[in-house]
């Protein structure tokens, strides 16, 4: 399998900001710099200079060269780059180049939701019922029993996002995606420059209703998570079950209120009950503005939920409980807690948190690794917060510091990279999600920047950017609808248009899990074997490993694109 690659040489497909880096990436047998020219959209070379030979790059294999034209400035549409007898996919220089993406990635979760009917009029082309409303051939999710043995009780768990391309809903994933909507919400509370997010921005069934669109969004999963919870009175009262799903993989294509499936809970987890003390308690936070009751409804289920956890530390979701639905298994739950405190303490202010969080061996750790930040990985997520929402935590300069150290950490990666990744996985394999990680890491250089104001930040996530929208060795977009070449079939159960071209692809502004090295599908065992690192992906609807939508991939694109909307000339 060769996929085709297009021209060599490879740049952000949407643009670049016009006073921010300029990079591009050229494959090429020349071993000395190479001349390039930039050509604007009247067919006039406006800039030139010489390539900067990179050598051979272990993400691709590939001999490549890099080109800076972040000297040039002059906004406007369909620039080419050209080098080595090849011209680039067109691109723009603008400085409102995000503002779309933030919006669109976060309209991808309206029609994610369970439990309620996608509307036509706010979705045009992707209308469908409702999902697992409890209306026949569905079971679930109103009255839904536990897996035999596990409970004797029903729940109510309608609500909620499906996780991906999945029917399933799983606390795990869905924690850390609420939590980094609420949280792109929150930075704009206390970084001046941030965009704000506004009411109606969304076109979602809540607009016009005085809240802003984002909260109401992370509210239909909010209410998911808290219906999770382990009724009073029951055993394990106050833990949280860690998942809803089928009893059977369901195939492909079958849209949600299709499903005929008996759905089931899941055991409770002891990481579960703590995605929901940290989710519950930021929210609990930032809707007491807008809804005290709601405010405080989830201030208590964090409570209960963070006492159900120290009481119960170590119940763990079942590595092979992956039948119907992902298993989501994490043994190392210390993050979680840390997490958890962190939360609850700059909700509460109160001091028994506040130690925990000092106490916490991951308080001080070195928590920037390469796969930093994902649904089993969240203290760096506690530690931003720290940094970012006032508290009179005794070392909150540190903690601000050891931030701008990961940062730093990540842009030396960056720099030292001929494609600009902030990302370089160990023995240089992906892993599932990896534009995720790419993505996360990013937040920790947006981060930094919002400590420091340093500009060297801004310009790393930016760069990240480039990779994400075709500056790789693909030559793709990862992100629906953004792009010449991007991403168009992943794996999704109802936007299954490779399969079925009466259903929809997936909406503008999906992101796609992208390349992984460990080939874990079918697909990819039938044409990627043996690939390298950016080689390691497939743009087809059956390659789950390499090619899924997920919640919480598009979060972190979510908050990029929001803070880089902010960064405009
Ligand atoms: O995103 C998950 C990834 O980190 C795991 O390595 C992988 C295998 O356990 O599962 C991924 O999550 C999938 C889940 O198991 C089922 N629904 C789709 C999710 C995204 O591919």
């Amino acid at each position: 399998y060769k996929p085709d690659t297009g021209p060599r040489v490879r740049v952000n497909q949407v643009g670049y900001l016009t006073h921010g880096p300029k990079n591009a990436t050229v494959v090429t047998e020349a071993k000395t710099a190479l001349p390039w020219q930039l050509v604007n959209g009247s067919g006039t070379v406006v800039a030139s200079g010489l390539s900067t030979p990179r050598g051979v790059d272990v993400s691709s294999g590939q001999n490549v060269h890099s080109i800076d034209f972040s000297g040039y400035v002059v906004a406007g549409a369909g620039y080419t780059l050209v080098a080595d007898g090849e011209t680039s996919r067109p691109f723009d220089l603008g400085g409102n180049l995000y503002g779309s993406l933030r919006d669109d990635a976060l309209k991808f979760y309206y029609p994610q939701r369970s439990g309620i009917e996608i509307l036509e009029s706010l979705r045009p082309g992707y209308a469908r019922p409702a999902g697992h409303v409890g209306v026949s051939p569905n079971t679930g999710d109103t009255v839904v029993p536990c897996q035999p043995g596990v409970c004797d009780y029903t729940l109510n768990v309608a609500s909620g996002w499906y996780d991906a391309g999945d029917h399933g809903k799983y606390v795990v994933n869905g924690g850390i995606s609420v939590f980094q909507l609420m949280n792109a919400f929150e930075r704009t509370k206390y970084v001046r420059a941030a965009q704000p997010f506004t009411d109606g921005q969304l076109a979602i069934p809540e607009s016009g209703n005085g809240v802003p669109d984002i909260l109401d969004e992370a509210r239909w999963e909010m209410e998911f998570l808290l219906r999770m919870q382990v009724p009073a009175g029951k055993p394990l009262a106050g833990m949280v079950h860690h998942k809803v799903h089928d009893a059977e993989w369901t195939g492909l294509p079958l849209l949600p209120h299709l499903d005929p499936k008996r759905r089931e809970l899941h055991p409770p987890s002891t990481a579960a009950t703590l995605n929901l003390a940290a989710t519950a308690a930021q929210a609990a936070r930032l809707f007491a503005p807008y809804d005290p009751a709601f405010a405080q409804r989830s201030l208590t289920a964090a409570r209960t939920a963070w006492a159900a956890a120290v009481a119960h530390p170590a119940i763990y979701a079942s590595a092979s409980d992956n039948i119907g639905g992902g298993a989501y298994e994490d043994f190392d739950l210390r993050d979680e807690f840390y997490w958890a405190a962190t939360e609850l303490f700059l909700t509460t202010g109160e001091a028994p948190f506040r130690d925990f969080v000092l106490g916490s061996p991951l308080h001080t750790a070195d928590i920037w690794t390469e796969q930093g930040i994902s649904w089993g990985a969240v203290a760096a997520l506690a530690r931003m917060d720290l940094a970012m929402v006032p508290s009179n935590l005794p070392d909150r300069a540190a903690v601000r510091q050891s931030v701008v150290a990961g940062a730093t950490k990540y842009l030396n990666t960056l720099n030292a990279h001929p494609y600009g990744l902030p990302y370089a996985p160990a023995d240089n394999m992906f892993v599932w999600g990896s534009s995720s990680q790419v993505l996360n890491n990013m937040v920790v250089m947006a981060t930094a920047y919002d400590i420091t104001g340093e500009r060297r930040f801004v310009e790393g996530v930016a760069q990240g950017m480039d990779y994400i929208l075709g500056r790789n060795a693909l030559n793709i977009s990862y992100v629906t609808g953004y792009g010449e070449v991007s991403s168009q079939n992943q794996h999704s159960r109802w936007y299954a248009h490779q399969l079925n071209p009466a259903l929809p692809r997936p909406p503008r502004g999906t992101l796609s899990g992208g390349p992984n090295s460990y080939i874990q599908d079918p697909i990819a065992q039938q044409k990627l074997t043996g690939c390298v690192a950016q080689f390691c992906y497939i743009d087809d609807i059956e390659s789950y490993a390499t090619n899924e939508l997920t919640i919480n991939w598009n979060a972190p694109l979510a908050w990029i694109a929001a803070f880089l909307a902010g960064q405009g000339d």
